[in-house]
């Protein structure tokens, strides 16, 4: 028998929305992908590990969409093969809630090559003559779903014995904090020889549960987002040996995150010729990889004088309508911070003895104090954070202490 096992395809995201259609257009064509390969190889069994659809709503030509392709796998694979296929499908949490996701839309009662798992136990396995799949859709609560549907799913199995779900494996997976999770003891419970996984969103090796089977998260088919890294496809499965073969498939676009960062005060014509340098970078990258793609700039650091709207994108827009294989470039500046209130110029001409003048004799020493300060904060200031190190401030630290002790406030 010969598996795909696929997860995560996300039809119809579009985030960012500054570029939704050319994301759209991204996942439909992956999934496109999927189905040509599996009509070329010739498969019996599609595994959908949750996450179809991004979204319980959709623009109702993506859910044709997928109708489409997925009747064109089971169509073109038996045409070309002679073989019927079978396709399962789990929900993700994407795809919505029991009893209202979007997997309602592809169901259908004369689609005979497609099993759509559902919320009750009878609902939650599907059996023929080879094998005995348990469907576990996506709940908040896993290991009480796992007691409720897996454990029962698998009494009286016969044939190969598999687990499609979608939820995150500790000791396989790489599981966010306060995720919900189930480790590998608890999927050997259920003696299964194969657990297919969606949820997470990266590649992985297939790993031998303790006690024998398999378990194989193929990860998502497109760039979820920025941070995720472009290694993306699915897997074919052969049960003799078993042998796994990874399929990959190119990401439509070239997506990039880099930082624009300074370690000291720095004006915003700094911050602007780094992400100009950042954007030229990237348009090189582009023309290498004979790609359209999208920047992400994140800016950090401290002025040294003006305000974080002085950092524009005025100019990457430029280069942005220059430049057709630039999608969209984001800037991001929340983290730029203000110089700092040291530096502000109405601060020197303040009379400093004046202003403190209700403490009296003390108003000198204040006076004293601010002028030793001032001086040794323009010859010694730190360069990364315009202040005294530790060590050129404890003496006046000290100094300040004594004064404070000679002088006897509130009659004391
Ligand atoms: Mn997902």
């Amino acid at each position: 028998m010969r598996f795909a096992v696929l997860a995560d395809t996300h039809i119809g995201r579009s985030i960012p929305l500054a570029i939704a259609e050319h994301r759209r257009k991204a996942f439909s064509l992956a999934f496109t992908k999927v189905v040509n390969r599996c009509v070329e190889r010739g498969v019996d069994y599609v595994f959908i590990a949750g996450d179809l659809f991004e979204r319980r709503t959709l623009r109702p030509y993506l859910v044709q969409f997928a109708h489409d392709e997925l009747y064109r796998l089971a169509k073109e694979n038996e045409e070309r093969h002679g073989k019927k296929v079978k396709i399962l499908v789990v929900r993700g949490n994407h795809d919505g809630r029991p009893q209202s996701d979007t997997l309602d839309y592809i169901r259908h009662p004369l689609a005979e090559y497609l099993n759509v798992f559902g919320d009750t136990p009878e609902e939650s396995v599907y059996r023929d003559e080879k094998v005995h799949v348990v469907g576990l859709n996506y709940y908040d609560q896993i290991e009480k779903a796992f007691e409720v549907f897996a454990v029962p799913g698998f009494e009286g199995a016969k044939g190969t014995r598999i687990l499609l779900m979608h939820h995150f494996i500790s000791g396989y997976n790489d599981v966010p904090p306060y995720s919900e999770s189930l480790n590998l003891d608890k999927l050997r419970e259920v003696k299964p020889d194969y657990v297919f996984s969606g949820h997470y969103h990266r590649k992985c090796e297939p790993k031998r549960l303790p006690g024998g089977g398999w378990v194989l998260t193929p990860g998502s088919t497109e760039m979820y987002d920025f941070a995720e890294n472009p290694d993306k496809g699915f897997y074919f499965v052969d049960t003799d040996g078993p042998r796994f073969e990874w399929v990959p498939l190119e990401p439509m676009h070239f997506m990039k995150q880099v930082k624009v960062e300074a370690n000291r005060q720095r004006p915003p014509e700094w911050y602007m010729a780094g992400i100009r340098d950042a954007v030229e970078g990237f348009v090189e990258e582009l023309k290498q990889a004979g790609k359209q793609g999208y920047l992400r700039v994140c800016v950090s650091g401290r002025l040294s004088e003006g305000f974080p709207s002085d950092v524009s994108s005025r100019e990457a827009e430029e280069m942005m309508e220059r430049e057709p294989s630039l999608l969209w470039i984001d800037i991001e500046t929340m983290r730029l911070d203000l110089p700092p209130m040291a530096a502000r110029p109405d601060r020197a001409s303040r009379n400093v003895a004046e202003f403190f003048g209700e403490f009296g004799e003390f108003s000198a020493d204040i006076r004293e104090m601010h002028q030793k300060v001032k001086d040794a904060l323009e010859n010694d200031a730190s360069e990364q954070t315009g202040l005294l190190t530790p060590t050129s401030r404890s003496p006046f630290v000290s100094e300040w202490v004594e004064r404070f002790k000679s002088r006897r406030f509130r009659g004391e």
